[in-house]
């Protein structure tokens, strides 16, 4: 299949980076082709059909698939774009490695948002610069099939607990102050995507549509990083120290 990269964004310029720096957000229309997104969106289907999900299969939030790229050769692809990865860096400031990739797949009428969190305070990870994650729609993402809404600038709060992304108000009794502040919600086609802060409070609708949501996420990290010692189900079983280098055969490095 013909891919026709040079349709789509794959830099961006100083205007976007500084959007991102201050918002902790921005949304890159058409990072991928259509023929991109068939293809994805068909490996996703096939994906969500045959994988286990890590989270269990009673959460109703989404099916979480971790780690694509281990496993299926078309998904690795989207892990290891080279556009998404330069616009990540050029976001970043700094050299990046993967931490994950995830599919989140909100089944139709799946009755359950993901609930207000922050994605930084789960990982087991020292001495990161900056860590960011892209949310790429496989589908139209409309604010009834449960796209993203985001609180700008949180991305500057460091100090606010994991809570509990199925509990309605874990995040507000996390942090009160945030309560009043304004709120952006991101509608995406299929092919676009939003890049996010690790530290930006986000939350993502429920699926109310009869169509199911498949939105793919690349984490990308400082590649300097170093473990923390807390367990992650990227990192057990690896043998790492406290305070390793993660190693580029289960982290790699992008752009390649
Ligand atoms: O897609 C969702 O439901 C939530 C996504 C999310 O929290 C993330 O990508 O960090």
């Amino acid at each position: 299949m013909t891919i026709h990269a040079s349709q789509t964004t794959s830099t961006v310029g100083a205007d976007v980076v500084a959007s991102y720096r201050e918002n902790g957000f921005v949304h890159i229309p058409q990072v991928l082709t259509p023929e991109e997104v068939e293809r994805y969106r068909d490996a996703a289907r096939h994906a969500y059909e045959t994988k286990a999900a890590y989270n269990g299969p009673d959460d109703n939030t989404f099916k979480q698939i971790l780690q694509l790229w281990q496993t299926d050769e078309t998904l690795r692809d989207l892990t290891f774009h080279a556009g998404l990865a330069n616009i990540a860096t050029q976001l970043a400031g700094i050299p990046l490695m993967l931490w994950h990739d995830q599919l989140l797949i909100k089944k139709p009428h799946n009755g359950s948002a993901t609930e207000y969190h922050q994605d930084a305070p789960y990982w087991p990870h020292a001495n990161a610069r900056h860590r960011l994650s892209a949310w790429i729609a496989l589908v139209d993402v409309p604010v009834e099939r449960g796209c993203m809404t985001f609180i700008p600038g949180t991305h500057r709060w460091t100090d606010i607990r994991a809570v509990d992304l199925h509990d309605r108000t874990d995040f507000s009794d996390a942090a009160p102050d945030v309560t009043y502040l304004p709120r952006v919600t991101v509608p995406l086609r299929a092919g676009d995507c939003t890049f996010h802060n690790a530290y930006l409070a986000h939350t993502a609708n429920p699926n109310d549509t009869d169509d199911f949501r498949y939105a793919f996420v690349n984490i990308y990290v400082d590649a300097k990083l170093t473990y923390d010692g807390r367990p992650h189900p990227c990192t057990d079983g690896l043998g790492l120290e406290i305070g390793s280098p993660l190693p580029a055969e289960h982290f790699p490095r992008l752009p390649q």
